[in-house]
């Protein structure tokens, strides 16, 4: 059976033009972005650019390369207000006076770059929405609620190159073609199961985590004869996109929490360009997306490069994790 392409799905899907553009603008930048990582070995860019970011971490290469082909990829879209980037401190406007119907789009687009040099997964992280009217061209302008995205998604650079995307109408999964270089469709309808017996979190900062957590994977580990009556498993790829995608494939509980280690800056993982979207993809898929306390998505930002506590996938276990806070 041929596999439709990214536009036939979107049209299929009876998708606004004016979105589907901006989704295939984005779609293009993957490409592009792609194409670098996997060049990045011969044009000697697997390592650190010598500069820092606005989070204050050390900047590879390929980190300012994938921003710079998506603010030249995607930047240019007649209806776009304003690019918002994990890499850049300011927000990027493209328009003086945006409009109702103009779009604002926020992106990681280069996430889990430390993954870079040792070969493993890295990915781009996109979240798009709709302005209701025109704003000012100030920084609270851009600080909108997770609920009004309109879609999101990510590209993971893998063994192969996927693509990841939802508008509201599910989450629907396409890989790279390197023949012919379309998305097609290889995973329709991708759904999270409720229950799950793998998790996800970085183990070495159990001395950093507040009881509840330190709470939760202490059961998890006791197993079959433990609180939790089944043996669990871990995974940990310190790259979100490939966390996410394996708990989209198949399900499990990912959890980055606030902890006394990052406690200062609101956690570790960024709400408006990592939280949002992949909250907004879980919950498309069934699943659910919680600051451990409230669902992510419902968080008021404040700032644009704020910090949440991420704790997602499986929607049982992220019930059972949101219990482990309220006793
Ligand atoms: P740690 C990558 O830097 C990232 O933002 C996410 O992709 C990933 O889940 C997390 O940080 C990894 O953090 O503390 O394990 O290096």
């Amino acid at each position: 059976m041929t596999q439709m392409t990214l536009r036939q799905h979107l049209m299929a899907q009876a998708t606004d033009t004016d979105l589907m553009i901006l989704i295939e603008d984005i779609a293009t930048a993957c490409r592009m972005i792609s194409d670098e990582v996997r060049h990045g070995a011969f044009a000697g860019n697997l390592g650190g650019a010598g500069t820092q970011n606005v989070q204050g971490e050390a900047q590879k290469a390929l980190d300012v390369i994938s921003d710079q082909i998506f603010q030249a990829q995607v930047g240019g879209n007649p209806r776009l207000a304003a690019l918002v980037s994990e890499e850049v401190d300011e927000v990027n406007w493209r328009k003086e006076a945006p409009q109702a119907g103009d779009f604002v789009v926020y992106y990681d687009p280069l996430d889990g770059s430390s993954n870079l040099d040792v070969n493993l997964s890295v990915g781009t992280i996109f979240s798009i929405v709709r302005l209701g009217q025109a704003i000012e061209t100030t920084d609270s302008a851009v600080q909108i609620k997770g609920t009004e995205q309109i879609a999101a998604g990510y590209a993971i650079y893998g063994p192969s190159t996927g693509l990841v995307i939802t508008t509201g109408q599910g989450v629907d999964g396409f890989t790279h073609h390197p023949g012919n270089g379309a998305f097609l469709l290889t995973q329709p309808a991708m759904s999270i199961p409720a229950e799950t017996q793998e998790f996800a979190i970085n183990a070495s900062r159990y001395d950093l985590w507040d009881a509840p957590v330190r709470r939760y994977v202490d059961d998890c580990l006791r197993g079959a004869d433990g609180p939790r009556g089944k043996k669990f498993n871990m995974r940990w790829c310190a790259s979100m996109v490939a966390d996410v995608h394996r708990i989209l494939t198949r399900g499990g509980v990912f959890l980055y929490p606030k902890d006394s280690g990052n406690a200062g800056q609101g956690g570790k993982l960024r709400l408006m360009y990592e939280a949002n979207p992949m909250g907004m993809l879980v919950e498309a898929a069934g699943g659910a997306s919680s600051t451990g306390t409230g669902r992510i998505l419902d968080v008021a930002p404040t700032g644009h490069h704020q910090r949440v506590s991420v704790i997602l996938g499986s929607k049982d276990e992220v019930a059972v994790i949101e219990e482990y806070h309220l006793k």
